[in-house]
């Protein structure tokens, strides 16, 4: 039997519904678990495609994030560890929406059209988070690579960043570091524990730390690295899957939309407590005040922290490299401000999806870039590791800048240069807290977010919204973006977008302005004038409370 009919006889077993249409969003397919076998199956032959075209291993994740549980979805991850490119994006929707009977054609197309060699051979990595329905739809995934003769490791159980740095370990032939979960708990404890050395006199209390597992994989992750840790972070462990629901009144998302704290903790005032999402590749950090308000630390106040830490380091260690900041529209107004004309670091807007970030910040020494939800990441240019890592070793280095030197480089270990990690990037800001001796409080004011506020508006069709300028303006459906902007000038340092989700069936609406009040209804004068002109269904949109 040729590879064709193979293909052939095995889609089949995962059929498409006919006229289903599915789109390749901000990450990846995402919907219903139900409507996902066949994309499973045609993921798998993809990234069996995609490892014939590279020649390396590539990653498929079962995993729908920050989706309540009935969802799934699926993210393909590049040889580097980084997220497949535009064009195998493209790829991935024609083979996601052909026909039953035009499923070999769709794969032929793309064959040619990147001319594969199909005797290459195919190696996937497969991981899953702790829905219900992703163990099915991962041998769905394994029987598309396996109809296309290539091997499928099953990793199982893995928070998405693991299999990215996995990925990334295997095609660097493990320079990267050993492509296991052991490796990974190693790598980042070791230079974890590096760092808190540069911080010897850390309290009890600032080596506690509780954790929002959002009920998900990052909590029995979490669980299974603590060991490794040795007691350097001691992590009180919330909403850890063992009764509650998968992103259900917890997770990151939970907290930085409804600017809460989870349910499932219980906060004292000043205690440093911090949120992961379902597949663990974001985090934001909160606290409660003594006179019980609540504070959150969003990807914002993270890129601040981490790029002013790193920025002092790089001074002492004399290196002139460029630190750029990268931020989508979601950006608080007063963070970019700081940035900018505090810090004089570079920042860049790009549209929304850690893809756009990443590939932005690849073009600095050091790109730091962080979507407000907190997904995100530090990446070093080869040249500035190089620099880095000669300053180690130079014997006519003075002891100021050797120190500096090691910090970076150990900090460079604890980062999962591949794609946000919410266990990696707790371990850096923990590390970078315990280093300049900040309380979290301290690391709070380092300047004062623009009160905001997010919407969802659900319309009939959310791709009658088009975008531009990074998402900022709108110039689809006519006359929303004059609408908007009548609307902004009725208010105080006030800003508003919206956009079309990539992850769920509605549009985004973001508003800010100078007190919550304004930036409340702001955003709900946008969210009317979204359902008015762009298509609204159900009920019309009603104020946050
Ligand atoms: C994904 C993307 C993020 C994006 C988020 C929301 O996160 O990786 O970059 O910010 O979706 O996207 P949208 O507003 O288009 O729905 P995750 O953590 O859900 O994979």
């Amino acid at each position: 039997m040729d590879q064709f009919e193979k293909v052939s006889q095995c889609s089949a077993l995962h059929p498409k519904p006919a006229g289903l249409v599915l789109q390749y969003g901000t990450s990846g397919f995402r919907t219903n678990a139900k409507e996902l076998d066949h994309i499973m199956f045609r993921m798998g032959l993809l990234a069996a495609l995609r490892s014939m075209k590279t020649e390396s291993t590539i990653g498929v994740m079962v995993t729908a994030s920050h989706n309540p549980e009935e969802d799934n979805g699926v993210k393909l991850i590049d040889p580097m560890g980084e997220m497949v490119t535009p064009e195998w994006e493209e790829h991935a929707t024609r083979l996601a929406n052909a026909e039953q009977e035009a499923l070999v054609m769709a794969l032929n197309d793309i064959i040619k059209m990147e001319a594969i060699n199909l005797s290459q051979d195919v190696t996937v990595f497969i991981g899953k988070d702790t829905r219900p329905s992703s163990k099915a739809l991962s041998q769905a995934v394994l029987d598309g690579v396996s109809s296309l003769g290539g091997h499928g490791y099953d990793y199982g159980l893995l928070t998405t960043p693991q299999l990215h740095f996995m990925v990334c370990c295997k095609n660097t032939q493990y320079r990267y570091g050993t492509a296991t979960e052991e490796g990974y708990y190693k790598k980042l404890s070791q230079a974890f524990i590096q760092l808190t050395k540069h911080a010897p006199n850390r309290t009890d209390d600032q080596k506690h730390l509780l954790v929002d597992g959002a009920n998900g994989i990052g909590a029995l992750k979490m669980r299974e690295m603590e060991p490794f840790l040795q007691k350097e972070l001691q992590v009180s462990l919330h909403n850890d899957g063992s009764h509650g629901k998968l992103n259900f009144l917890c997770g990151a998302d939970y907290v930085k939309v409804q600017q809460k704290p989870p349910e499932g903790i219980a906060l004292n005032a000043g205690e440093r407590c911090c949120s992961f999402d379902g597949d663990a590749d974001r985090i934001v950090y909160y606290f409660i005040d003594s006179a019980g308000q609540f504070h959150l630390l969003d990807g914002d106040k993270i890129a601040t922290l981490i790029s002013t830490y790193l920025k002092q380091l790089l001074t002492q260690a004399g290196l002139d490299l460029q630190v750029a900041v990268v931020q989508t529209a979601y950006g608080n107004g007063s963070s970019t401000r700081y940035l900018e004309e505090t810090m004089k670091v570079t920042v860049r807007c790009v549209k929304t999806g850690v893809k756009h970030l990443h590939r932005a910040a690849q073009e600095f020494d050091i790109g730091v870039y962080f979507e407000a939800n907190g997904h995100g990441t530090v990446l070093f240019s080869k040249g500035a590791e190089e620099r880095i890592q000669q300053l180690t070793v130079d014997p006519n280095t003075n002891d100021e800048k050797k120190s500096a030197a090691v910090l970076l480089e150990n900090t460079i270990n604890l980062i999962n240069q591949t794609v946000g990690d919410a266990i990696s990037d707790m371990l850096l800001i923990e590390a970078v807290l315990a280093i300049q001796g900040l309380t979290v409080q301290q690391w709070d004011a380092i300047y004062t977010d623009l009160p905001n506020r997010q919407l969802k508006v659900k319309v009939a069709d959310r791709c009658v919204i088009d975008t531009t300028d990074a998402e900022r303006r709108a110039v689809s459906p006519t006359g929303l973006q004059d609408a908007i902007d009548m609307l902004v000038k009725k208010y105080q340092k006030s800003r508003a977008f919206v956009r079309p989700s990539g992850t769920e069936d509605v549009v985004r609406v973001y508003a800010e302005a100078d007190t919550q009040e304004s930036a409340d209804a702001l955003a709900h004068e946008v969210s009317i004038a979204v359902y008015k002109l762009a298509g609204g269904v159900g009920e019309e949109p009603k104020q946050f409370h």
